[in-house]
């Protein structure tokens, strides 16, 4: 009998490898495993976990055996740490294999917003363009750009942005060994000396709110974007800040209550909104299956994880 959940939406290709290797029981969310027989609950000792629907203390408790949290993606902030630690559960992240992907899509996002790609497409798709010429744009050349959390993503981002002549700043715990970037132990002090804003930090109860009204007055005219958590940026205070000033516009993956978006975020022209794709390419998502499973066969088998939660 399993020993095994398959917990979220599962692309066909990885929840057929989920049940061929670990013969996994899929369910579609944390909270659904009190929908299971007690003795498939009492016997699971792995989850494979998919999705940012909360897994804490409660969700842990309805599986009294389990030992080993996969999680496919590199955030862990649904998941209680904290609690898992209590438990003697060992989690898993995927992280380094989507970088490429995340970074490309925050200066994806930068460059549509800044440029009005949304706009542009729908004058040519709709025929307007006949009747009503194309506004301008802003130049993402050599702007002044400020990376929130250097980590692999955020490391990512800067390096695309040396190829646009971008003056580095970046927030971080403490100063790394970056190739003229300038250093910020505040955010104030960070989004003062740039133009443009990069949200690449962790989610959960240290980052929520981060970015408020404070943080996007220090701005100044200049884009956010942001393809970490949604939960990092106060969305009232952007769109405060979107409609009465300073911010000229917002690039987002990612939303506070996503898949349900604000209609005013949604909606807003200054905003240029996509469905938390960063990492949604064929490639990288093989590779994040590949190494959930690879931290899940490990720790079945009583083996070090490649990839633990530290
Ligand atoms: C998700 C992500 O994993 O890696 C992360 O933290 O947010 C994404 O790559 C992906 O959307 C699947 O839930």
């Amino acid at each position: 009998m399993t020993r095994v959940l398959a917990i979220g939406k599962y692309k066909e290709a990885d929840a057929q490898a989920l049940r061929e290797e670990f013969d996994a029981v899929a369910i579609p969310t944390p909270a659904a495993s009190a929908t299971l027989d007690d003795t498939v609950r009492n016997r699971i000792e792995g989850v494979a976990l998919m999705g940012h629907r909360p897994f804490g203390a409660d969700e842990l408790a309805l599986l009294p055996k389990l030992r080993a949290l996969s999680i496919y993606g590199v955030g862990f902030d649904a998941v209680d740490i904290a609690a898992a630690r209590a438990r003697g559960i060992t989690v898993t992240n995927t992280p380094g294999v989507l970088s490429d992907d995340v970074a490309d899509t925050a200066i994806g996002l930068w460059i549509a917003v800044a440029r009005n790609f949304e706009e542009g497409t729908h004058l040519v798709r709709s025929a307007d363009w006949a009747h009503r010429p194309p506004r301008l744009g802003f130049t993402i050349t050599g702007r002044r750009t400020g990376i929130v959390g250097l980590g692999r993503i955020g490391r990512e981002i800067a390096n695309r942005l040396t190829g646009f002549r971008s003056e580095i700043h970046y927030l971080a715990r403490s100063p790394k060994d970056t190739p003229g970037w300038t250093f910020h132990a505040d955010i104030l002090s960070l989004a003062h000396a740039v133009d443009d804003l990069f949200i690449a930090t962790v989610g959960g109860a240290e980052t929520r709110g981060m970015v408020g009204a404070d943080v996007l007055a220090a701005l100044g005219p200049g884009y956010v974007i942001n393809i970490a958590r949604g939960t990092v940026i106060d969305e009232a205070a952007l769109i405060a800040a979107l409609d009465n000033g300073p911010i000229r516009g917002a690039g987002l993956d990612v939303f506070q209550a996503e898949p349900h978006v604000d209609p005013c975020l949604a909606r807003h022209p200054k905003v240029y909104p996509l469905p938390h794709i960063a990492s949604a390419t064929v490639e990288t998502r093989a590779r994040m299956g590949a190494l959930q499973r690879s931290n899940l066969r490990a720790l079945l088998a009583g083996d070090p994880p490649l990839t633990p939660v530290t």
